[in-house]
This record gives structure tokens, sequence and C-alpha cells, in this order.
């Protein structure tokens, strides 16, 4: 990579970009990138952490530690990409700043955020929504809602002009459909299935709601406004990125070991209809 000792990256990956020249006036520095390298690392040993727990479980109990270390473990490759100032396209900015981190013409996108997410939060959701024993086919369409929200903010923050808000308001509602769900009709079910696992959905679907929420907090002073540089972005980002990544995920599983629901539901398409009673009970009511 380099003859250097330590992070080199943004000068070896800096102008030219798989042989073109990209140049973004508003970039990551030596910090943007340490910062990314530091939390590719937290993930990676989110990931070891995850597996491993999951070789103390019998295989066919495994299923939620393996969807929750595939989400650490695309994070991590995700983390270590923006770590070496890659997987991002120059766009020229709608809003021109002043500020030091914010001035210039053209700005770092970073698109590798978007396949990141494209590929872990549909595996975050179903995971949240399975515990709460919501029927399959409303998943699927949370699930479907949640692409929307992705690829729209994908392409929004790919836009220079304010076309891009257009693409931001479709992600919004689709955000708000999912909050919905997270917050409502998934606590409704898991009170269904038991008052434990109802109380203990009412804490993790609220945190991840409000965690979502920030998120396109982040995209307006980011991508979309260029009111904080790219190493603010970092931050921003980075923070709510382990926050809902390998920090709320777990949250799933405590609801699980306090619902009536055999251990293997929160992951099993067919489990919360076919096995349990109370279960069976929140099918029938919708
Ligand atoms: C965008 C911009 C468009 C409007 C909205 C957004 C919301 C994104 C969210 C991302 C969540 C990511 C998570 C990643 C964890 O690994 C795309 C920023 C509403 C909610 C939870």
């Amino acid at each position: 990579m380099s003859s250097g000792a330590g992070n080199n990256a943004v000068a070896v990956n800096n102008d030219f970009v798989n042989g073109r020249q990209p140049h973004a006036d508003i970039s990551i520095t030596f910090g943007g990138s340490s910062w990314y390298y530091t939390v590719c690392a937290i993930m990676t040993f989110a990931t070891i952490v995850f597996l491993g727990l999951g070789y103390t479980k019998p295989r066919t109990h495994r299923a939620f530690h393996y969807i929750t270390a595939g989400v650490t473990m695309v994070a991590a490759i995700a983390y270590f990409t923006m770590g070496s100032n890659l997987g991002w396209v120059s766009i020229p900015v709608e809003f021109h700043r002043s500020g030091a981190t914010v001035q210039g013409d053209y700005r770092e996108i970073f698109y590798v955020r978007y396949i990141d997410w494209a590929i872990t939060t549909p595996l975050l959701l179903t995971d949240l929504l399975l515990t709460a024993a919501i029927p399959v086919p409303t998943i699927l369409f949370v699930v479907l809602a949640d692409e929307v929200m992705i690829v729209t903010g994908l392409v929004g923050a790919l836009i220079s002009s304010s076309y891009k808000w257009g693409f931001f308001a479709f992600g919004c509602a689709a955000l708000v459909y999912i909050t919905y769900h997270l917050v409502w009709e998934a606590r409704i079910h898991a009170n269904a299935v038991s008052k434990e696992a109802g109380r203990a959905f009412l804490m993790c679907g609220s945190l991840t709601a409000f965690l979502w929420l920030l998120y396109p907090i982040a995209w307006g002073v980011c991508e979309g406004g260029n009111v904080i540089g790219a190493d603010g972005e970092a931050i921003f980002y980075g923070i709510l990125d382990v926050l809902a990544k390998p920090v709320s995920v777990p949250c799933s599983s405590s609801v699980t070991a306090t619902s009536t629901l055999p251990p293997s539901a929160s992951t099993s398409v067919t489990t919360p209809q076919t096995t349990s009673p109370s279960a069976r009970r929140v099918t029938v009511s919708t």
C-alpha cells in the first residue's frame, strides 16, 4: 500500500481513483480515514464475537447470531472501503459554504455506505419484526419500503440540483411507514405474544426508531445541505452505525428470551405462526 508506516490511505487513494481524477474539494482527511478504520475494527470485532457466541449454541439455534454477524461483517467491509478513501464519487454541491471543512465545489459522496445499508437494514428489520411475530407478508413490504428509503437516499445524494430533495422526501415517507411498524404494529404483536415481550419490544422498537430518525438528519447536513464536512459526516454516520448495528441488534434477542416464542422464532419464518398458541392468536388477529 505504501512504504511508510501507519495510515497513508488518504495519500495513496487521493486524486486518482481507478485511473480517473474525480477530485473532491470536500473530502476526508487523515482523521476521518482513521475514524473509519476504527469503526471497521469495531465491526470486525463484533463479527468475531457474534460468530463465537453462535458456536456456543446448537446449529439449529444460530440463525440470530448469523444474521447479526452478517450485518457487522458487511459493515466492516464498507468501513474498510471508506477508511481507504474509496467507494465514493465526486458530486457538485448544491450549497456553497465558506466554512473551512465545507468550502469548494465538489464533495465526496460515499456510495458504498448505501450498499452497506441496502444489505444490512433489511436484515436488522427482519430480525426485529420476526421477533415481534409480525406476519411475513407485512415484513416483506416493510423491507421493500426500507429498500426504497435507501435507494432514494443514494439517488438523492448523487444529484447536485435541488431535485435531490424530492428523492429525500420519498425516503422520508418510507421511513415514516417503517417507523410506524416498529413502534406501533410490532409492539401490539409482541404484546399479544406475552406482556414481557411487549415491554421489551417497547424499548427495542423505540430505540431503533429513534436511531433511524437521526439518519435523515445526518443526510440533511452532510450529503444534502453540505453543512458539515466529510470528517464530520464520518463521525456522525459512524456513531449511528455502531449504535444501530452491534449495539441495538442484540436487543431483539432479549425480546426473544422474554417471550413465549421458542428461541428460533426470531429468525424462523414459520415458527411464530405454527408452534406457539399465543403466536397463532397473533396471526389470526391480523
Ligand atoms: C436516508 C436519506 C433519505 C431519507 C432517509 C434516509 C434514512 C436512512 C436510514 C438508514 C439506516 C441505516 C442503518 C444502518 C445500520 O447499519 C437514506 C439517509 C429517511 C434510516 C440503521
